[in-house]
């Protein structure tokens, strides 16, 4: 891109600039007139749940909560631009793909069912009706239930997603890989062996009384902008804020609240982050270890003078399992390995452990910086075991709080979208619906893409999302993909995973969020559950984008019908009143014990979280300290004995300016990055090192053991303050570096946060 610019970081993250960026945004999608009520109704009772992301809402209810994410979110949605039945007339699937993520996206919303047509390289209308019977026929003639997978994206609804489980387990088959396999998955790994739920502990209430809130690896200012609103109402009230992270974001460090005309008008905002920790990147395990272990000698010496113990003992001799045994590994951590793990020195360590220790009711919240890294459960455990030595895990202003991203990536797993399920769940349903469900466990997203390339998978259905462009090792899974007999896309707009396709290929187009949904007449309401486990209602208010759009419901519905002709569920009964299949939820899951009646009140319900109460539903009947020893034969370890300084840790993140593939803009504002996505942040004196300059153009290039040439180029290098032996990068442009067999101990996570490569000057010559 010419008109590339680096400059200045913005100042504070919010305030003016973020308003002035969606209302850009909003011009650049041509928001039709009723888009204003549409913003509006985001997050109010008798509105739609917000698509942006998976942070709850302050009441559910009140004033519309601004935020430049959801604001985006909403008008891609709401845009008034249609790719219909002309666009794929005019162009071939090989010319389509010519086109980049952001132009394809732009076409702007689907509207009618396709089919692709070899003969004419070209995607072409179909009927309903043919498009389930040929689903139907492709899935009855598989000679294994096993033989396909349907993927699962974060935003589909509860309803959606239980029949969605019910059709495929009636089918045969817990192949379910979804968008949460590449995201937090780590933390569903790790915290039932340890606290007995897989979900974070808070809720938004214990914001307002925490007084120490440590955030690992997460940029909230742009991946959850309504996050920084708690975290400033907490910095006014004077908590500590520490922030663990390579990188200095710009929204955490000040906030200019848009909700605050005071603060708009007069420029000023609010400090944030107290204090900034900056690990080497993968750091994270080292530096908490770092500081439980200066944590346990200010106990020592309380101990030895006299004090007030600064270790919870009462906690820990009541609720906990292992302390012993997990303090001796812990003594015996060696110093110097864990400053030259976590590339942070000790004395910064010790001070952010003092913080630790001073804090009464402490929170320790996480994202993708924690959970994309092959020791990432190793990491979630750690953390939580910081909470547990001061019993900072039920009790008011404390405790866990894994941040998730999509806005119902959460309540989608709650309801049964998961490869490896529980037996007492299967019985269950088993027991409601009188049919057998298969018990071998599936596959998830790295499964999938190599059943697909060695030929075991031969169907495809995604339930929104963008799969080829998402997942890891992109060249080999655009071979998986076009390997299958049948790929198909439920979706709102069209991405490269639909160009990427099987021999037969579907795109089914389906009603978003914010558009009304109705069934016999009657608008249809869904549910979500967000990352603290509110669950509430979702009403679309817009006419849908095309009168040929189907729910994602009726969508299932057919596709069961089509498939399964002896089925024993009442597909049709549940389509005509989706308080049906809340009913059908509850009698599957105790926790939503009077679903109907518990979501009509405003703002919802919570689902029961034992460990919040202290109930610890593990083998031990205790939350358990987890030992792990500071991993130092990781990948990149390898790398180095080969390659020496010149391997980097690359991690791939989100720029301001997309929702994960779906790229909105150009431009990284708080990073000060314009017009330009294809960029290397490095740390000036490691640029110099390698003989490079700033400016010029690079190529990664993986290292990694199987022999295959990883590589993406022409990437343009910035000197940026970021860990020596790090480099960053955004995503999607570079997952074709992240090897397909690098994912996380025991979660499968592919490891997008820490891959070995070498960066040199590009061979690329670009046009002048
Ligand atoms: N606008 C917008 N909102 C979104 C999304 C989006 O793409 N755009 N995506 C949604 C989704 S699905 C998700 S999962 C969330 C993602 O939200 P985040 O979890 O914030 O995800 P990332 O931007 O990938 O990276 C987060 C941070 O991790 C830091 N980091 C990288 N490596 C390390 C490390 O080793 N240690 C530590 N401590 N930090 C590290 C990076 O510097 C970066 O600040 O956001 C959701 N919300
Ligand atoms: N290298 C690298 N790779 C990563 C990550 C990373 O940090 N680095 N992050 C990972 C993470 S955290 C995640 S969650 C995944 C995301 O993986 P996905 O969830 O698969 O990807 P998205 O980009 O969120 O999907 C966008 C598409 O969803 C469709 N869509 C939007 N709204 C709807 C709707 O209401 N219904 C339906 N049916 N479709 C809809 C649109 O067609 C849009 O193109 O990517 C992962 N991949
Ligand atoms: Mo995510």
């Amino acid at each position: 891109m010419s008109d590339s610019k680096i400059a200045a970081p913005s100042k504070a993250a919010g305030g003016w600039g973020a308003l002035k960026s969606v209302a850009i945004q909003l011009l650049g999608q041509r928001i039709p007139a009723k888009g204003a009520r549409t913003l509006l109704s985001a997050n109010q009772p008798d509105g739609f749940d917000c698509p942006g992301c998976a942070w709850p809402d302050r009441e559910h209810a009140s004033t519309f909560e601004f935020c430049e994410n959801g604001v985006k979110a909403v008008a891609a949605e709401a845009t008034s631009k249609r790719a219909t039945s002309a666009l794929f007339a005019e162009h071939t699937v090989t010319s389509l793909l010519e086109q980049d993520d952001f132009t394809l996206e732009d076409h702007g919303r689907l509207t009618d069912p396709m089919v692709f047509d070899a003969a004419s390289d070209k995607y072409v209308p179909i009927e309903w009706d043919a498009a389930f019977a040929l689903i139907g026929r492709h899935l009855r003639a598989l000679d294994d239930p096993n033989r396909a997978d349907f993927y699962t994206s974060g935003r589909t609804s509860n309803e959606a997603a239980f029949l969605f489980q019910l059709f495929v387990r009636e089918f045969g088959t817990n192949n379910f890989p979804d968008c949460s396999n590449m995201c937090h998955e780590p933390t569903s790994v790790g915290l039932p062996e340890q606290i007995g739920v897989g979900k974070g502990t808070v809720t938004l209430q214990d914001f307002e009384h925490a007084d120490t809130i440590f955030l690992f690896g997460q940029n909230p200012g742009t991946n959850h902008p309504r996050m920084l609103g708690e975290l400033r109402e907490c910095a006014k009230r004077g908590a500590m804020l520490v922030s663990v992270n390579p990188l200095r974001e710009r929204g955490l460090e000040r906030f200019a609240d848009p909700q605050s005309a005071v603060e708009m008008l007069t420029g000023t905002s609010t400090k944030l982050s107290s204090v900034f920790i900056t690990p080497k990147v993968g750091g994270d395990l080292a530096l908490i270890k770092g500081m439980i272990k200066h944590v346990i000698e200010l106990d020592d010496l309380a101990q030895a003078e006299g004090r007030a113990r600064v270790l919870d003992v009462d906690f820990i001799a009541t609720h906990s399992h292992g302390f012993d045994s997990f303090a001796a590994n812990v003594r015996a951590e060696d110093w110097n390995r864990i400053v030259e793990e976590s590339g942070v020195a000790r004395v910064e360590i010790e001070s952010a452990a003092r913080i630790y220790a001073k804090g009464e009711r402490v929170i320790a919240t996480w994202g993708m910086g924690i959970t994309q890294h092959k020791h990432s459960v190793a990491t979630v455990q750690m953390i939580v075991n910081l909470l547990m030595l001061r019993g900072n895990i039920g009790k008011q202003g404390a405790g866990a709080c894994p941040v998730r991203g999509h806005s119902n990536v959460q309540g989608d797993r709650t309801v049964g979208i998961d490869e490896r399920p529980k037996p007492a769940f299967l019985d269950r349903l088993e027991q409601v619906f009188g049919f057998k469900v298969p018990r071998e466990h599936g596959n998830d997203v790295v499964a999938s893409v190599q059943a697909m390339l060695a030929g075991r998978t031969k169907v495809f259905i995604g339930m929104g999302g963008n799969f080829a462009m998402a997942t890891p090792d992109t060249p080999r899974t655009f071979d998986a993909l076009r390997q299958c007999d049948l790929t198909v896309h439920i979706t709102t707009k069209l991405n490269r995973s639909h160009l990427v396709h099987g021999r037969d290929a579907l795109i089914l187009p389906c009603l978003g969020r914010t558009e009304i949904d109705l069934q016999q007449g009657v608008p249809q309401g869904v549910t979500v559950e967000d990352s603290m486990s509110m669950v509430h209602l979702s009403y679309g208010i817009n006419k849908p984008a095309s009168p040929n759009l189907l729910s994602e419901t009726e969508i299932v519905v057919r596709m069961a019908e089509a498939t399964l002709p002896q089925s024993v569920v009442r597909w049709r009964w549940y389509l005509e009143d989706y308080a049906r299949i809340r009913d059908a939820i509850e009698s599957v899951y105790d926790a939503f014990y009077d679903f109907n009646a518990r979501v009509a009140q405003p703002g919802g319900f919570r689902l029961r979280n034992a460990a919040t109460e202290r109930e610890w539903n593990t083998p031990s009947k205790r939350a358990n300290f987890m030992t792990h020893e500071i991993p130092t034969d990781l990948p990149i370890h390898q790398a180095r004995r080969t390659h020496g300084d010149k391997v980097f840790t690359l991690m791939t993140f989100r720029s301001h300016d997309q929702y994960n593939t779906t790229i909105y803009g150009h431009d990284d504002r708080y990073r000060g990055v314009y017009g330009e996505r294809r960029v290397a942040f490095m740390n000036p004196d490691d640029i110099a090192m390698l003989g490079l300059t700033a400016g010029q153009r690079v190529d990664f290039q993986s290292v990694w053991h199987d022999g295959i040439e990883r590589r993406a180029e022409d990437f343009l290098l910035v000197a940026y303050a970021i860990p020596r032996g790090s480099v960053a990068s955004y995503y999607p442009e570079t997952n074709a570096l992240v090897p397909l067999d690098s994912f996380a101990d025991k979660a499968r996570t592919p490891t997008s946060k820490s891959i070995p490569v070498l960066v040199t000057s590009s061979r690329i010559v670009s046009p002048a």
